[in-house]
């Protein structure tokens, strides 16, 4: 089936003008569709990852429908319906979903200044707060064990042990990082089960073009049920670096107590008292594990020869996985300093 004959499968307004790419991600592919009337944001499902569609559609339509009919003011992600009702449309080349794209926004893959950095954490802050009613165990969780810091540990070990790729003799030092690290996986707390994002990227918040005030939350792929603590960590991950997270000159990647600060600050403006003690004592924590955590899937994806990743060229694995062992040692040096500025701006 031809492209614009999947598109006018959904419930769209007007003739389709245009089709183009759109957007950065490293698992679907997206376009942009443009009609007389309308813009859409068009994705193809990599079902590799999400092996459910219908599980991953439910969870973004509840949650969406929640957000809609509690807070009409505010903007929300209007996915369109197939012509026959359905909220996907599955051809023989994969599946596929639409939504009303939203004008007027930038998405960043780095923060400009501390103030778009402080926006994004009003956006994820105010999500988590605006879905603390939602009941979490009702979502599906699409991608199983997805932040389960452990589990990714053993799959790193399982890879290092076939190294199908013979890739790991460049990459000891990197494999014992994560090895020595293991201890601090697990903090024996239990934290309340939220719903949570889990790709709390920067770019994930769209800002107003012009005032920079984040608009809507986008990419609700990996909504499920989680922690906020890694919400939090996700970002601060990919959005308190001083470089990208494919950066090869190591010498330009830092962990950026500033931004940190202006996350932190603008976490606690969006979620209010929606967070036990625990939750917020444990938000350094979340940063270093999901660093942790994100490097030790690109490592592990280095070794099985990259097959989760979209990568551009062979080492770019390896390169992400260097520049988040970096921002885990920096941040190490810095856990106390994290604290205090927790402690600083908590509600
Ligand atoms: C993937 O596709 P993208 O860029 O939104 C990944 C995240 C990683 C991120 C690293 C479903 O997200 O978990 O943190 O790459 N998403 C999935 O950049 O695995
Ligand atoms: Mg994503």
């Amino acid at each position: 089936m031809e492209i614009n004959d999947i598109i006018k499968q959904f419930n769209i307004k007007g003739e389709i003008k245009s089709v183009s790419p759109l957007g950065n991600g490293h698992i679907n592919d997206t376009l942009l569709v443009t009609t007389d009337c309308e813009k859409y944001t068009f994705q193809r499902i990599n079902t590799d990852i999400f092996k459910s569609p219908d599980e991953l559609m439910e969870n973004l339509f509840a949650v969406t429908e929640y957000l809609k009919k509690h807070y009409p003011e505010d903007k929300t992600i209007n996915y369109v319906r197939t012509l026959d009702g359905k909220r996907y449309f599955r051809s023989d080349s994969g599946c596929y979903r639409l939504s009303v794209f939203i004008d007027n926004v930038i998405a960043l893959d780095g923060a400009r200044n501390t103030s778009d950095f402080y926006e994004s954490a009003v956006a994820f802050g105010g999500f988590q707060k605006k879905l603390a009613d939602f009941p979490a165990d009702t979502l599906h969780e699409t991608i199983k064990d997805f932040h389960n810091t452990a589990w990714r540990l053993e799959n790193l070990k399982k890879a290092v042990a076939s190294d199908s790729c013979k890739r790991l003799e460049g990459v000891k030092k990197e494999v014992d990082s994560y090895l020595s690290r293991e201890h601090k996986i697990d903090t024996g707390i239990i934290l309340p089960l939220r719903v949570t994002h889990n790709d709390t990227k920067l770019n994930n918040v769209l800002l107003d073009e012009k005032t920079g005030k984040g608009v809507c939350v986008i990419d609700l792929d990996t909504i499920m049920p989680g922690l906020s603590i890694n919400d939090f960590g996700d970002a601060i991950r990919f959005g308190a670096s001083t470089a990208a997270e494919d950066e090869k000159d190591l010498s330009k990647v830092h962990f950026s107590l500033e931004l940190f600060e202006a996350y932190v600050r603008g976490y606690f403006d969006g979620v209010g008292n929606a967070l036990t003690e625990d939750e917020i004592r444990l938000l350094p924590h979340g940063a270093i594990m999901m660093t942790y955590e994100c490097g030790m899937r690109f490592l592990t994806d280095y070794l099985e020869g990259d097959t989760y990743f979209k990568t551009s060229y062979p080492e770019h694995n390896l390169v992400r996985t260097r520049t988040q062992l970096r921002l885990v040692e920096e941040m190490e040096q810095n856990y106390d300093n994290m604290l205090a500025i927790v402690n600083k701006y908590k509600n």
